[in-house]
């Protein structure tokens, strides 16, 4: 077997997500002249258990946003330590930049310098040994029998802190039956959101849409947004139930307010049992399929009791809940506090503690969605990383913008590529 190439360098920079928000691109060089390029995401609503992102603070720089220090961190302080390094030794190098951190929550260098350096180097591994990451990621790491497509959850509804402010739950999500191949629930996602904006625009309400290029229109309450998405399907040949489903991420931190939950469809706020019984009627009326971040993230109890009610009929994912976190997801699953979790690589910080996350959760026989985050870039790295970790959902927002089709599109390229190499083997 030849020689694996090296780590010459690293380089970063400062660019702009989707948002114009500052966010870190590095390139990594090896030592054969390859070089690979890699982004990282940024959150709107974060958990307040996530890993800390690095900013400036510089009031004279884009609102204080910049990364300039974060940057510095990969170009001075983490750079010089990985020359000469082996890329495909993942585990070593996370570990040397979590030891070079020297923080449990990754504050010193920044979440934002770490987990770029380790895509970089997951992406660096690849190219070491000529193949493409969603592949390597799963020869290197097992993690599932087959090479599948997750199935797509479209975010096509904002609300929350992606909307316009007039809706309360985050997102509105359409997702497609798993029987589907992947190219034909993108198709199905893609229909039923020109549906959606015909139904809009048919109601006179504003369809301008919102962070993750969904719509963010003025309907009057939460359920409204549930009528008309239904209603968007029955213009479709699709049915409800059968070939699509509905799911909602509440991200229900930012509607808890003095133990209660406050939302536009009724004056009074809901205590924790009110609103679980709420739940129960919302899915009796819509099969809600999924249902992310239904209450206030440290609510353990109250999880567990709606976890329980639901009878493992509603998939509850833990996003703020858990924030890929280890301890989080193992009190979760001690607690059966959910039966599902949301894996976003930078919550975490690096790709191996995101492995050890997936690997308990899947042992655990936790379902995995994988997520891109509102401010995003066009990096596709997190399509890869879906497929190579075998995760059974990818919620990468609308079927439109960018930042979004970018890493759909992805998926198209990979569904062929399995299906050519599986077809030749
Ligand atoms: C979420 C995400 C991504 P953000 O809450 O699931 O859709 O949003 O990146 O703002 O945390
Ligand atoms: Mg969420």
């Amino acid at each position: 077997m030849p020689n694996l190439p090296t780590i010459h360098t690293i380089k970063a920079r400062e660019i702009l997500d989707c948002r114009g928000v500052p966010t870190i691109e590095a390139t990594l060089w090896l030592n054969n002249g390859i070089s690979i390029t890699t982004s990282v995401p940024t959150g709107a609503s974060t958990g307040k258990h996530e890993a800390i992102e690095l900013r400036d603070k510089d009031g004279t720089r884009f609102n204080g946003m910049g990364v300039l220090k974060a940057v510095a961190n990969i170009n001075t302080v983490i750079a010089p330590k990985l020359h000469g390094l082996d890329p495909t030794n993942q585990a070593t190098i996370d570990n040397l930049l979590n030891e070079l951190d020297g923080t449990e929550n990754k504050s010193k260098l920044g979440v934002n310098a770490i987990l770029a350096v380790s895509q970089a180097v997951c992406k660096a591994g690849a190219a070491a040994y000529g193949i493409p990451v969603y592949r390597y990621l799963s020869l290197k790491y097992r993690l599932s029998e087959n090479l599948t497509i997750p199935t797509p959850a479209f975010n096509v509804i904002n609300g929350g802190k992606h909307g316009a402010g007039n809706l309360n739950f985050q997102e509105f999500l359409i997702i497609p039956s798993s029987r589907f191949h992947f190219h034909q629930g993108l198709q199905i996602g893609i229909e039923i959101f020109k549906a959606l904006e015909d139904t809009l625009i048919s109601k006179n309400a504003i369809h301008s849409t919102g962070v993750e290029g969904g719509f963010a229109p003025n309907l009057f309450t939460n359920l409204d947004a549930l009528e008309v998405m239904m209603l968007a399907i029955k213009n479709t040949r699709y049915q409800f139930g059968h070939d699509v489903f509905l799911g909602l991420d509440v991200a229900a931190n930012t509607l808890f307010k003095n133990n209660k939950y406050s939302i536009k469809d009724r004056s009074q706020a809901f205590s924790n049992k009110e609103f679980i019984e709420y739940y129960k009627d919302l899915n009796d009326e819509y099969h809600i399929f999924s249902l992310e971040d239904p209450l206030f993230e440290d609510d353990w109890t109250s999880w567990a009791t709606l976890t329980k009610e639901f009878q493992g009929k509603v998939v509850i994912v833990g996003d703020d809940h858990l924030t890929t976190n280890k301890k989080r997801l193992q009190k979760a699953i001690d607690l059966k506090s959910c039966n599902a979790i949301l894996i976003k690589p930078n919550e975490a910080g690096t790709i191996t503690e995101v492995i050890d996350v997936v690997k308990t959760a899947k042992d655990a026989n936790f379902s995995i969605q994988v997520s891109n985050r509102s401010g995003e870039t066009n990096d596709y790295f997190i399509a890869d990383f879906a497929v190579g970790i075998g995760a059974e959902y990818a919620k990468f927002g609308a079927p439109s913008r960018g930042e979004r089709i970018v890493k759909y599109n992805r998926l198209l390229q990979i569904e062929e590529d399995i299906n050519v190499t599986e077809a030749a083997a």
